[in-house]
């Protein structure tokens, strides 16, 4: 059975991408809602309504787990999706946990859509993990509309970005928290714009291992798909019963990692 992917546009195929190196047996479904994007300047109940629809069109296509590849579908939409679905749906989180336990007395910055910045999961998580006011959060809504319109290492980017960062010391960070996947197109140009003492963090391996380990958990990880060729002696195995055993095999070296 597939994994399915969703985003409103090709945030998500940033997550995807790490999915297939960290899953290479599985097989994928990737959904970009390319008719509404983007979602982080649109009203709640509105993007409510278009992330229902696409999880019920993956759902459709049989995939054992899906994947909400968009922090601002997960901020609106995970909670109603999990009690709506019994198959495992995971969504992403702006990586603050790791950011701030790394900070050593420093501040953390964390971008993301501006749905994303106001909703009460991002407050919730911060009022766990920020006791000392260290996270400094910035929406920035252009950027997804310049990753859609692939204008990513322009002028008018960087000049944007500049702007919006103007106001900050950026020497006083420790790190950089993106916050939305679509942000992860633009890492060139925050490499530019920031220190270099400035550690970049993603959600899309903490979300993929995640996945990893609930497949295990449910003996749903894959082990013979379609990127591993059997050989016996030269002859193609073919047969249905040594792949079913060598899938065994690897399932068995799996428990024992
Ligand atoms: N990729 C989405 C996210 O991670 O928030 C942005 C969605 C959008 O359309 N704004």
């Amino acid at each position: 059975m597939k994994i399915g992917f969703f985003d409103s546009g090709i945030g998500g195929l940033t997550v995807l991408h790490q999915a297939m190196i960290t899953l290479p047996q599985e097989e994928f479904i990737y959904y970009a809602d390319t008719d509404n994007v983007p979602y982080g300047t649109k009203r709640k109940e509105e993007v409510l309504q278009y992330v229902e629809d696409a999880v019920e069109f993956l759902v459709h296509q049989d995939v054992k787990a899906i994947v909400i590849a968009c922090n601002t579908a997960t901020s609106i939409a995970i909670d109603t999706l999990r009690m709506k679905y019994s198959i495992p749906i995971l969504g992403m989180e702006p990586a603050v946990k790791p950011a701030v336990q790394k900070c050593s007395g420093k501040r953390v910055m964390v971008i993301a859509t501006p749905i994303t910045v106001k909703e009460e999961k991002l407050r919730n998580l911060l009022q766990q993990v920020d006791d000392d006011h260290r996270v400094d959060l910035l929406p920035l809504p252009k950027l997804v509309l310049f990753a859609e319109t692939g204008n990513f290492e322009t002028v008018e980017v960087e000049q944007y970005l500049r702007k919006e960062l103007s106001e900050y010391h950026l020497e006083n960070y420790s790190s950089l928290t993106l916050g939305c996947t679509h942000f992860n197109y633009f890492k060139d140009t925050f490499r530019r714009i920031f220190p270099p003492s400035v550690e970049f963090i993603d959600g899309s391996e903490g979300t993929v291992n995640h996945l990893k380990n609930i497949l295990r958990a449910n003996g749903m990880l894959e082990y013979n798909g379609p990127d591993v060729t059997y050989y016996q002696s030269g002859r193609l195995v073919s047969d249905q019963k040594t792949l079913a055993y060598y899938a065994k095999l690897h399932r068995r070296l799996d428990t024992m990692m």
